[in-house]
């Protein structure tokens, strides 16, 4: 019997997110994943000075800004010819380094977390942490809220099979909440050298314009260990804990199996620190941009399909016939791809990475599973807290790097005629933006964002997303709670803010 069931929205991430599944004898057969809103940045964009774009694409999103503005200024690094000298090399890493953290930390803790955790074994606490205990109240409604849902965002939740571990359980909402400390911390380290977070000002074409300072780096390094004690002592072992206690999910959601990385964090040497890559088939090839195209067949938008995002156009088509979703379908070779942390440790591992392939490969060790497992719901969570940590610990070797009073800033002129691409890798993945400078304006602005490829729809040849791909097969218990369903959706980190941008 086929059932069909519509998941909307789907809560616990950024934006307007409606996943449908059809079911046939209680498993995914087919899913839809739909972007509600149109937001047109690449419209507003167009006409405007260059300039302006790294501090408006920055408004594409609250949780990855300094990603969209790492985009936008390469873009125009390239545009304009200029590279920006070591010490805003190194800034620029420690920006995004920082934004990275505090975006894996609250996937995990705040987004995911729940669908695994048993909030309500607070409900049975007898002890005195006062953290534990104001939760408590909380969730038996006894606090003074005048919402429709005292308990949110803890309760109401959908029924499953949650942790049954009191300690595992009480555990991670105490570190739910000290992970709001963490991810304020991260946001600090961000602000220092970037300006403000969210939306830094300091991030510009030729470097950043903040200044190298013994204190500065003094107080990013204070606050980077506070982090890093975080992610050693306390993200990691939870994920391995939720790990083992659902392992089943390193078989669930395993989505389109093909890999894209564009690479990320330049080194001295100009190689990223995550490499760039296809991961397929088991093995790495390399990386060609000219083979980005979006299709919108099923996307309301009445642009040509198929373009590449040098020559791409944003013609919204709200009432377009056939179409469900906001969201392009940005394909490599024609072909959807898996962007994220996943994709990005799967292409390092492939190429033997000095520091990615020990992690991985322990990992997989401690939990005794064979490589095919990562491609899953919980090798989605492993691989990002993995990052977390690897990301967390080059940050210490770009600030020792640094050195007070070192150039971070290139000068250079916008010129009346060039185009740029800035290829990035935001903490949910491979994000590009594509500028067009014609008489010294902005003529045409593209970008394709992380979460555009993970839960883009249908393209031309009617191929589904990864998103779409990942729950076929899901078994769901209950109907009226789809908690595999979101599960794997989540496992994913959407943006729906920036899928649509
Ligand atoms: Ni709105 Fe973003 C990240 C970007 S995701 S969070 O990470 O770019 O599509
Ligand atoms: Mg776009």
């Amino acid at each position: 019997m086929t059932e069909t069931i519509s998941i909307d929205p789907v809560t616990r991430l950024e934006g307007h997110y409606a996943v449908k599944v059809e079911l046939q004898d209680g498993r995914v057969s087919s899913a839809h994943s739909s972007g509600e809103m149109f937001r047109g940045f690449e419209t507003i964009l167009k006409g405007r000075s260059p300039m302006d774009a790294q501090q408006i694409t920055q408004r594409i999103c609250g949780v990855c800004p300094i990603s969209h503005g790492t985009a936008s200024i390469l873009a125009q690094d390239q545009a304009y010819g200029v590279e920006p000298p070591k010490g805003g090399r190194l800034l620029r890493n420690l920006i995004l380094g920082a934004n990275y953290i505090q975006s894996h930390v609250v996937h995990f803790y705040q987004l995911s977390a729940l669908d695994f955790i048993d909030v309500t074994a607070v409900l049975g606490y007898g002890g005195s942490d006062p953290v534990l205990l104001h939760i408590k109240k909380w969730i038996a409604g006894q606090t003074a809220s005048k919402s429709v849902f005292p308990a949110a965002p803890f309760l109401p939740r959908l029924k499953g099979d949650y942790i049954a571990d009191t300690d595992l359980n009480l555990g991670g909402l105490r570190h739910y909440v000290d992970a709001l400390g963490v991810r304020a911390k991260a946001h600090q380290m961000a602000a220092l050298f970037g300006g403000k977070v969210p939306h830094s000002t300091a991030l510009v074409p030729g470097g950043v314009t903040q200044r190298v300072t013994a204190d500065n780096i003094a107080a990013y390094g204070a606050m980077l260990r506070d982090v890093q004690q975080f992610v050693d002592n306390v993200y990691l072992p939870d994920v391995v804990a939720v790990a083992q206690a659902y392992l089943g999910y390193f078989e669930i959601g395993r989505g389109c199996n093909e890999f894209l990385a564009y690479g990320v964090f330049p080194e001295d040497n100009g190689e990223p620190m995550l490499p760039s890559g296809i991961f397929s088939g088991g093995s790495v090839k390399a990386f060609d941009h000219e083979l980005i195209t979006e299709d919108v067949r099923y996307s309301l938008f009445d642009s040509p399909s198929g373009l590449r995002p040098g020559q791409g156009q944003t013609n919204a088509a709200p009432d377009k016939a056939g179409a469900y979703s906001w969201i392009k379908a940005p394909r490599y070779g024609g072909r959807p791809m898996e962007v994220g942390p996943l994709a990005r440790l799967l292409v390092a591992h492939g190429q033997g990475h000095a520091v990615v392939k020990p992690m991985i490969d322990g990992l997989l060790a401690k939990l005794t599973l064979g490589p095919e497992a990562l491609v899953s719901v919980m090798g989605r969570h492993a691989a990002r807290a993995l990052e977390c940590k690897i990301v967390a610990d080059r940050c210490a070797g770009w600030l020792d790097e640094l050195r007070p009073g070192m150039a971070t800033f290139s000068d250079f002129q916008i010129p009346d005629k060039a185009q740029g691409m800035g290829l990035t890798e935001a903490p949910r993945g491979a994000l590009g933006h594509w500028i067009n400078i014609s008489g010294g304006r902005i003529g045409g602005y593209q970008c394709v964002v992380p979460s555009t490829w993970n839960c883009s729809p249908r393209d031309d040849k009617g191929t589904p997303g990864p998103v779409e791909q990942a729950l076929v097969g899901t078994p769901v218990a209950d109907l009226d709670n789809p908690l595999e369903a979101a599960r794997v959706v989540r496992s994913f980190d959407p943006c729906l803010a920036c899928a649509v941008h």
